[in-house]
């Protein structure tokens, strides 16, 4: 029994520190069964993780799972693959002949590696901790290709890397040659790509000699559907991340002054993440203030705010690979002006007849044109200058299947905006440089929406009382 207890410790930490969050082993095994439905008889599907990007010198980013290969493994390690046939296929690779439908090609084991960059399933573990057929040592994937290509016809590879839109061969090039073939990780990317695209020209070659013609397709095709409908653990974790997201914003309220710099403001928000258990942004913060709220994607967050400018938040915790994206545009004095407030109304009218129109069947285009129309209506359409709505899922900007539709179980954000550039003289002073957007997140249900971020302050009444009540 002596070695018993350090063995069992070892277990619960590695189980704690896999983050394999509230999604349960078997709901993967059941998304990786529903995956293989849906493959014909020599399709493989084959879905590689984020590579591990380089930041400077020694230091790489911080990790974060590719969301279709976590979607179908649960897996948080870099250099990782799942090979998934509908029929049984044999791979013969590191000294071992398998036979199945499931293979998930991961780092071995590596006491010495595991001192510096942490713990990892493994080889060995794989198969139970994460209900997975068969798992092997990622060094060899290279080697199993030829197996997974042989007797294949088409081959669905996930392609959010590189995120670009080369043709669907280059990207299915440079994705198999992400994974070197040696396991280890070549710093020069272009050393990367040369050697994966001498692999697939010599695997093209074979299968053309075979009588084979052998084509790519996305993997988007099969996962995109199943990721557009959230299965009720999923919606936990959206509601989860709105939630936190809520009470970043609420905090940004209470903290809003003259005087604070955009990155203050960002660090209270930020740190209602982490407290939450929220480990990181779905995407970086936007703290614009001022001129600054007439920049879509602003990120510098790095100006102090002026006594009598709008802030406009565009924030969402990730939980769980899950993220919110919530925007409210508050005034730093704490009370809107009159033109502000004009302003900031007619934005939350808009928002109001979207979500009035929200029904099965509706497109996102419908319902930016409901936006569209009433801003047009009361002289501002020309202010409204990105789209009203996205999905929401593990990716901020969701992916969805092929004229996708409002469906019971989708998720999506309605956020009309009106910025008014500093410079229009088509307005009188008082408007000009104004920036609002407002943005929430709702289910699609069989009968209309759930609100899923109504609890947050969002008129300027409740906004103005908010940041008035003191702490
Ligand atoms: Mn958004």
């Amino acid at each position: 029994m002596g070695g018993r207890k350090p063995q069992i410790l070892g277990i619960l930490a590695l189980l704690s520190s896999m983050a394999l969050g509230q999604i349960s082993p078997e709901q993967f095994s059941r998304r990786r069964t529903e995956i293989k439905a849906q493959l014909k008889p020599g399709d493989r599907i084959i879905l590689l993780t984020n590579p591990v990007r380089h930041r400077n010198g020694d230091v790489d980013y911080v990790f974060r799972p590719d969301s279709d290969f976590w979607y179908a493994t649960g897996l948080n390690e870099p250099m990782a693959a799942l090979v998934l046939a509908s029929d049984p296929i044999t791979i013969k690779a590191d000294d071992r002949t398998l036979t199945g439908t499931e293979f998930l090609f991961l780092r071995e084991r590596d006491p010495q590696r595991e001192v510096w960059e942490g713990r990892r399933i493994g080889v060995k573990r794989a198969p139970e901790l994460l209900q997975i057929e068969h798992a092997l040592n990622v060094r060899a994937f290279a080697q199993a290709l030829e197996s997974i290509f042989h007797q294949a016809d088409t081959v669905y590879l996930n392609l959010s890397w590189p995120n670009a839109t080369p043709p669907l061969h280059e990207l299915a090039e440079a994705t198999l040659a992400y994974l070197p073939p040696d396991g280890a990780r070549p710093r020069n990317p272009f050393e990367r790509l040369r050697n994966g695209l001498g692999r697939l020209k010599k695997l093209r070659k074979k299968t053309a000699r075979m009588g084979r013609k052998l084509s790519f397709k996305g993997a988007g095709e099969i996962l995109n559907p199943m990721r557009f409908i959230k299965s009720d653990e999923e919606l936990a974790l959206l509601q989860r991340a709105i939630d936190i997201t809520g009470q970043s914003q609420v905090a940004a309220m209470k903290r809003a002054a003259a005087g604070i710099y955009e990155y203050q403001l960002q660090a209270d928000i930020e740190h209602v993440y982490k407290d939450n258990g929220a480990r990181r942004p779905g995407f970086p913060s936007i703290v614009a203030s001022g001129p600054n709220s007439l920049i879509l994607h602003y990120q510098r967050n790095d100006r102090q705010i002026l006594d009598g400018e709008l802030i406009l938040i565009d924030i969402g915790a990730e939980y769980q690979m899950y993220t919110a994206d919530i925007t409210r545009t508050i005034p730093a004095s704490g009370h809107f002006s009159d033109a502000q407030e004009e302003i900031y109304n007619h934005v939350l009218q808009a928002q109001e007849l979207a979500m009035a129109a929200v029904k099965p069947g509706i497109s996102l285009r419908e319902l930016h044109a409901v936006a569209k129309t009433y801003l047009d209506s009361v002289g501002y359409g020309q202010y409204f200058i990105h789209g009203l709505s996205h999905w929401l899922g593990m990716d901020v900007h969701d992916v969805r299947p092929p004229g996708a539709t409002i469906q019971p179980g989708s998720v999506f954000t309605i956020e009309p905006g009106i910025y008014i550039p500093a410079d229009d003289e088509s307005v009188e002073p008082r408007y000009r440089g104004i920036g609002v957007r407002i943005e929430d997140d709702y289910m699609a249900t069989e009968d209309g929406y759930v609100h899923l971020s109504r609890h947050i302050p969002r008129t300027v009444e409740e906004i103005e009382q908010t940041m008035n009540e003191g702490n």
